[in-house]
């Protein structure tokens, strides 16, 4: 059989548009998929909800590449260990209670584990909006990096979602959208809006992570850093099980809510 490259670029756009399609109308929709995006996508899936990740970059992992400065190992501690431990992330313990793993492994293995699981990844794709209705969030504003990049002036197109989880990391950006174009509005945090993040303090951020992952809005869910940041708590440095409980969490409250309703 010859090579065909019209049939190669036809099987890319034919199953490309397949999967856009079966991703506009979503029981959860993530923004981001770093490491606590990608943990609770992963949940999800597995408890059967029909979820999509959206990424602007190119790679997924966020900001889990690159351990502390570059220094590519994570520090996970002995709470998280469950979670890891079933994700199939390899662990060696360190000191009490604390373990490392290698960072290229960890992103690896969470990617691959919450794309098996039935989670879609969309990534070159960013959330610049969301919709809207009676007071409840009810999907998302999504355009191409490369247009975004290149500040092209190109209209964007639409997903619509159950749930959708702001996992964005440290710039939260789809609360601040939110909270720009729909005044007036008050969030379920302790402000009523953006608190803000706070200088490191490991043990206060973790805490206050997994504290402040919720649903801040009807519909509108923060996770990780974007939880951090839009409650006002410390951010907590090169340590991950926050961000993985944190993933966690959102994804068992979501998968209530989703339950309870039928
Ligand atoms: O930064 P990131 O990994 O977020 P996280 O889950 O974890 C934070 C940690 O990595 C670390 C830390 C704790 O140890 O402090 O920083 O809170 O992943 C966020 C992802 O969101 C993507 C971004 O490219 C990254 O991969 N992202 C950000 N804004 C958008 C977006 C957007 N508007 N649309 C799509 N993706």
């Amino acid at each position: 059989m010859a090579l065909d490259e019209v049939l190669i670029t036809r099987a890319i756009i034919e199953r490309y548009t397949e999967k856009l399609l079966a991703n506009l109308d979503l029981d959860v929709a993530v923004v981001g998929g770093g490491v606590s995006g990608m943990t609770a996508a992963w949940r999800l899936a597995q408890q059967g909800h029909h979820v999509a990740i959206f990424e602007r970059k190119l790679s997924v992992g966020g900001g889990m590449w690159g351990g502390g400065m570059m220094f590519n190992e994570i520090v996970i501690q002995e709470a998280a260990k469950p979670v890891l431990d079933e994700l199939g992330i390899r662990l060696k313990p360190i000191y009490d209670q604390y373990y490392t793993a290698d960072a290229v492994e960890a992103v690896t293995t969470l990617g691959s584990r919450t794309v098996k699981a039935g989670a879609t990844v969309f990534n070159c794709v960013s959330v610049e909006d969301v919709m809207v209705r009676e007071d409840r969030v009810t999907g998302l504003v999504i355009e191409w990096t490369a247009v975004e990049m290149a500040r092209l002036h190109v209209d964007p197109l639409v997903i619509r979602a159950k749930c959708t989880i702001d996992a964005t990391g440290h710039d939260l950006e789809v609360v601040h959208v939110l909270l720009r174009k729909n005044q007036p509005i008050t969030l379920a945090t302790p402000s009523g809006g953006i608190g803000g993040e706070r200088s490191m303090w490991s043990e206060v951020g973790e805490k206050g992570t997994i504290e402040h992952t919720k649903e801040i809005y009807p519909g509108f869910f923060v996770a990780g850093m974007a939880a951090t940041a839009t409650a006002g708590v410390n951010r907590m440095g090169a340590i991950f099980g926050g961000m993985i409980l944190s993933g966690v969490k959102v994804a068992d409250l979501i998968h209530r809510r989703l339950s309870s309703k039928g």
